[in-house]
């Protein structure tokens, strides 16, 4: 039995999102699971499945024309939580080129740059990459130190250093925000611009098959058409950091489910003292509180879902959403671990990659620490960060 029938999640969803729901499960399940384990080990990001995600409709699916499929925050979330419940990798390509540049495009950039960069992007043909976080940290993108000074002749000129930045040595654009001498503002970089070079870290025991690098800008010059006049502040790439996190908020659960499938199968088989650790009362009481995580996350992604389609979903909801998700989906992987016994940390079950993964999101899009804050605040009104 799928676990989602256990508390009939099926009957809450309407025909299109659970066709988008299954196109996804057979992408993950024809597509990426057949080589992650590989892909993973051997620190492989299978960049050529880049254009099949295009075709699929899966890359800035919650977008609206050129060439986007304008589908649903549900059905986005659904693609996420099938994408993810395969790899935390491949929901994060599909939330930066989707949720990050795309949105960053279609938010706040003209009709000229939408139109040249956007279809492309759906489809699969171009890649984008958000060029927010730098190497001092990510939680306080107000420190941020890279600079874009305005030339006599109108064009900006941009420098500093970026960390972290998904997909930047495959793409071809990059979202670069940058301080200039009034507010934060974002730019689209060509990513050949003289100066632009991003190296792959190399060194990740988690997320390795995905791509994320250091970014150096020395003295990239873009002209002045390549602002995106629409954003102005850090309002800015928060409002995309918005759109990441709510994918984030269903991913985590389908790596989750994952794990709790897994672990379920397992305690049918795996014989301790004579009988199947399934049928003994601690197992079974760590599958309920696993099944109990993972049906109140998913249900919590869906009523935030439903009001992101209402209009109405804020930036604190999310972060309720983000923490829980994620938390969540961490002591899910433990526990299936742990039913997994010593089995559980070979990559013959895919727990401890998934655990691995859970650790980068934990970190990106928002640390706990950071989304425990907003929500401090949130309830007292009073500002505990620094
Ligand atoms: P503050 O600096 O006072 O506010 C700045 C402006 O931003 C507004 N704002 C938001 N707007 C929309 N959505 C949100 N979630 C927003 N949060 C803040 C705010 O209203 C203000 O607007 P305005 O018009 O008054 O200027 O900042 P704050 O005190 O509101 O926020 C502090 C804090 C800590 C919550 C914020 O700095 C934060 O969220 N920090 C975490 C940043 C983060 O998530 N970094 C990781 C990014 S992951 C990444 O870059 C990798 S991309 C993925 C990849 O490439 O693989």
């Amino acid at each position: 039995m799928h676990v989602d029938e256990v508390f009939d999640f099926d009957a809450l969803l309407s025909d299109e999102e659970r066709e988008w729901q299954q196109k996804a499960r057979r992408f993950a399940t024809e597509r990426i699971l057949p080589t992650i384990e590989q892909d993973f080990d051997d620190k492989y990001f299978r960049r050529e499945l880049i254009a099949e995600f295009g075709a699929a409709g899966f890359l800035g699916m919650h977008l609206t024309g050129y060439g986007a499929a304008g589908a649903s925050a549900v059905s986005y979330g659904l693609v996420c939580q099938e994408l993810e419940a395969a790899d935390s990798g491949w929901r994060t390509f599909v939330s930066v080129q989707g949720s990050l540049a795309m949105t960053a495009i279609a938010k706040f950039g003209s009709e000229e740059q939408k139109d040249r960069w956007l279809p492309g992007m759906a489809a699969g043909k171009i890649v984008g990459c958000f060029a927010l976080t730098e190497p001092t940290g990510g939680s306080d993108p107000a420190a941020m130190q890279t600079t874009a000074r305005r030339t006599d002749d109108g064009d900006w000129i941009i420098d500093g250093t970026k960390r972290w930045i998904g997909l930047a040595s495959i793409a071809d654009v990059a979202v670069v925000w940058a301080a200039t001498d009034d507010s934060v503002r974002g730019f689209l970089v060509p990513t050949d611009t003289p100066g632009f070079t991003a190296t792959p870290i190399d060194n990740k025991l988690s997320m390795r098959a995905s791509i994320q690098c250091d970014v150096i800008l020395d003295g990239v010059r873009v002209p002045a058409d390549a602002q995106l006049p629409g954003a102005r502040g850090l309002s800015g790439p928060f409002g995309c950091l918005n759109e990441a996190r709510f994918g984030i908020v269903w991913g985590a659960m389908g790596a989750a489910r994952t794990c709790l499938e897994v672990a379920i199968d397992r305690s049918r088989t795996r014989e301790v003292f004579g009988k199947p650790i399934g049928a003994m009362q601690l197992t079974q009481a760590k599958l309920a509180d696993m099944l109990l995580e993972y049906e109140k996350g998913t249900l919590l992604a869906l009523h935030l879902g439903r009001l992101k389609e209402r209009g109405v979903l804020t930036p604190a909801q999310i972060s309720v959403g983000k923490l829980n998700s994620v938390r969540e989906a961490i002591e899910i992987a433990r526990q299936a671990r742990s039913i997994l016994g010593g089995d559980g940390i070979t990559s013959e079950f895919p727990v401890m990659r998934h655990l691995a993964n859970l650790e980068s999101v934990r970190t990106y899009e928002g640390t706990d620490e950071i989304h425990q804050l907003v929500l401090g605040r949130a309830m007292t009104g009073l500002n505990a960060f620094g």
